[in-house]
């Protein structure tokens, strides 16, 4: 497996945020959190490729909402954050060789963070970033490839989908308590993280092998009670931007 990340810029200290964080984001600890992220993909067996920061992009770190990636092929999105829409070219250019690219184009939009893969469905999040137009997009490109796409409503100040709820295996996922409804979900078996450590139901599965935000100790226990390998990685930073695990990557 591989993965695409995005070096962190100077400007991530000025990264979107929906509540001023408490604290400035100290850009030099994201950047060894980060660094600690990557290993941790690296010695779960993924081929990681790094691309530049881009300065003009703050939130360029959050690389997961450029672009949806399922049989093959890759939607390049076009954020639904203005100041984001910016990102997305290196991210085309780095997917080409791998992977058949397609675009979407205005008035579509979509944050690749609202979507979420489980065996051959497309679970799409309801949520500001994400609209009709780009829903209908992701529907043409991928219902052909043989995925359905399914919408899910989102509970109320929920950025994105997969802030509360994450792939661990095909008919398996990690699921924020009082969030989504796991009958959402279909038959897929559920890990559930304890609704006062919601942040920790977005993780990265590798096979049996889960990174996941450390300080949540009632979701690390469900997870290894699940069977699964956790990789506890430090967070604060990326969290002081709305952002945590899944967004820093692009696997395929
Ligand atoms: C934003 O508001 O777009 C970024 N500050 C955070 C994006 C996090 N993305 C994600 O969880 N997929």
């Amino acid at each position: 497996m591989r993965a695409i990340v995005r070096d962190i810029p100077d400007s991530f200290a000025h990264a979107l945020a929906a509540v001023p964080p408490d604290s400035p984001i100290d850009v030099a600890l994201a950047r060894r959190q980060h660094a600690i992220y990557v290993a941790a993909l690296r010695v779960c067996g993924v081929d990681v490729i790094t691309l530049p920061a881009d300065e003009a992009s703050p939130d360029c770190v959050f690389i997961e909402d450029t672009a949806v990636i399922a049989n093959g092929l890759a939607l390049v999105t076009r954020p639904g954050a203005p100041s984001r829409q910016g990102e997305v070219e290196p991210i085309a250019a780095a997917l080409a060789p791998y992977l058949e690219v397609v675009r979407m184009l205005a008035p579509a939009t979509l944050d690749g963070g609202d979507c979420m893969k489980l065996g051959s469905t497309l679970y799409v999040g309801r949520s500001e970033r994400t609209n009709v137009a780009g829903f209908a997009r992701l529907a043409e490109v991928f219902i052909p490839r043989g995925l359905h796409i399914v919408a899910v409503d989102l509970p109320p100040g929920i950025l994105h989908l997969k802030c509360v709820c994450t792939p661990l295996a095909d008919d398996q996922v990690l699921l924020a308590e009082h969030s989504v409804l796991s009958s959402a979900f279909g038959g897929a078996r559920v890990v559930t993280v304890p609704a006062e450590e919601r942040y920790a139901a977005n993780a990265v599965a590798i096979g049996s092998h889960v990174i996941v935000a450390d300080g949540f100790p009632r979701t690390h226990t469900a997870l290894l009670e699940a069977g699964f390998t956790i990789h506890p990685v430090p967070t604060s930073e990326v969290r002081k931007a709305d952002g945590s695990l899944t967004c820093q990557s692009l696997l395929f």
